[in-house]
């Protein structure tokens, strides 16, 4: 990604000019790392003389990544529900499939439910990925209530001991009210059975500071344990995954690198920052 290139050389350069240092901040504002967070930078690279200054900013930028842990919680003796939210067109379905592609990989299994009612096409959507996975999706007819849809899974889930059960669910909803009061009761209805282990939030990185501010309504509106950062293939803009961690201390625990299955992995830190100053 090398997002952070034109820093490094200037990290490494006897002198840089004031119109240089402009452009550098230019460049990393383009990431949407934020301005804030840019400044900071610039300003403490600007008061480093050493031969190890990319060290010492790359320790910086890694001190913004939040500590708490990257693996999925819950309990490894009993089903595990996972919800996955965000707004539409981040790639809740497309994500979904994938976390359910990895676990199954990793020999765990898995029942999925289309709780995103409001278009029939995204239950097909699920249902065609599944088939590729050869797991099974629970599903409920168009415009029926996501939280019986929930309830049907989880029923299923915990009869049949899978490991894990993964919600899909609708980004369609016009106001905070409506999304807690939809989200919140498919948690009702898990919490009546067993626990919801991790609630995952989508984050399109190529929507920028904008994808932070829709990030903050989810935060506020459901407990977020987690976030699913999509389309960093075809982003510029990778530096939202820094902000958005700085700014919530939420992890990011998978990323998302393009539209086929395997395109899904574990965020790494290390790799992740080693790849901003490339
Ligand atoms: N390039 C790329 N495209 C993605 C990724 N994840 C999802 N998409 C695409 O984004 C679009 C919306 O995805 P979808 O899963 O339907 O989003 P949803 O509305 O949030 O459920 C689809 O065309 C997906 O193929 C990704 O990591 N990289
Ligand atoms: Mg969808």
């Amino acid at each position: 990604m090398s997002l952070f290139r034109k820093l490094v050389s200037a990290l490494k350069a006897e002198s840089v000019s004031k119109e240089d240092w402009e452009v550098i901040r230019q460049q990393l504002i383009a990431t949407d790392l934020g301005v804030n967070l840019v400044d900071q930078v610039i300003e403490k690279s600007k008061s480093i003389k050493s031969d190890n200054a990319v060290d010492i900013i790359s320790t910086q930028v890694q001190s913004w990544l939040s500590d708490k842990s990257r693996q999925l919680a819950g309990d490894k003796n009993s089903t595990k529900t996972i919800l996955v939210v965000g707004v539409n067109g981040t790639g809740k379905t497309t994500s979904v499939a994938k976390l359910a592609n990895y676990l199954v990989k990793n020999g765990k299994s898995v029942l999925l439910a289309a709780a995103d009612t409001f278009r029939a096409a995204a239950t097909d959507q699920l249902q065609t990925w599944a088939r590729r996975i050869n797991i099974e999706v629970i599903s409920g007819s168009e415009n029926s209530d996501p939280a019986a849809v929930a309830f049907s899974a989880i029923t299923k889930a915990k009869a049949e001991n899978m490991d894990y059960l993964i919600i899909d669910t609708a980004g369609r909803l016009h106001t905070k009210q409506n999304l807690m009061d939809e989200l919140g009761k498919v948690v009702r209805v898990i919490k009546k059975q067993s626990t919801v282990d991790e609630i995952l939030l989508v984050i399109d990185a190529t929507t920028g500071q904008n994808g932070l501010n829709q990030a903050n309504v989810f935060i506020e509106a459901v407990g977020v344990t987690g976030f699913i950062v999509t389309k960093i293939d075809g982003s510029a803009k990778g530096g939202v995954a820094l902000a958005i961690e700085k700014s919530s201390g939420i992890p990011i625990k998978f990323i998302g690198s393009g539209e086929k299955l395997e395109d899904f992995e574990l965020f790494d830190p290390s790799t992740y920052i080693a790849g901003l100053f490339e």
